[in-house]
């Protein structure tokens, strides 16, 4: 039996992080949170790209053009939706969620999901870093994990 599963290693491997400056106090803890993952994965500074956006809504279409530059094994969108911040929180979370999922299924790399959606700003601090561990950190590690699946299934 065959069995396929992405390793969690970073080295030679080109990473582009999309990044929304909208509630810029979490994303860009979530920033951190990614980078360090790399880091600490071997991921050397010049293979990475970071983006910034005006908010998330800004994401899928920045990350539609960075996967088509073919710079990138794979692509982490980081963002923070906080509902409360306006009336429209439902329609900025749905959008960015259809928009990503759609270019993860059309574009030939992983594009990872890296968005914060929570109720109020406690919510969203907590996983950004404190009780709720670090979505930034977490949207790397599947990064790196997706990026050699798909290298892997690639070859064969
Ligand atoms: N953008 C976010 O990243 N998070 C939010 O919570 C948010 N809310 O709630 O409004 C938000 N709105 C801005 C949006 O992403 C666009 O930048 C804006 O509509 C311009 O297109």
């Amino acid at each position: 039996m065959k069995v396929y599963e992405g390793k969690i290693k970073g080295k030679d491997l080109r990473f582009g992080i999309i990044v929304s400056r909208f509630n810029e106090f979490i994303s860009k803890k979530l920033l951190e949170g990614a980078i360090d993952a790399l880091n600490r994965h071997e991921v050397r500074e010049e293979d990475m790209e970071v983006v910034w956006v005006p908010g998330s809504f800004e994401i899928p279409p920045l990350a539609s053009r960075l996967a088509k530059s073919g710079r990138f094994d794979a692509l982490i969108c980081l963002g923070a939706v906080i509902r409360g911040d306006t009336f429209h929180f439902e329609l900025v979370s749905n959008q960015v969620s259809r928009g990503i999922s759609a270019l993860a299924l059309r574009e030939k790399i992983p594009i990872i999901f890296g968005i914060v959606t929570a109720d109020n700003l406690e919510q969203a601090i907590e996983r950004a870093g404190t009780k709720a561990g670090n979505r930034g950190w977490d949207a790397a590690i599947a990064a790196m994990e997706m990026a050699n699946l798909y290298k892997e299934i690639h070859e064969t």
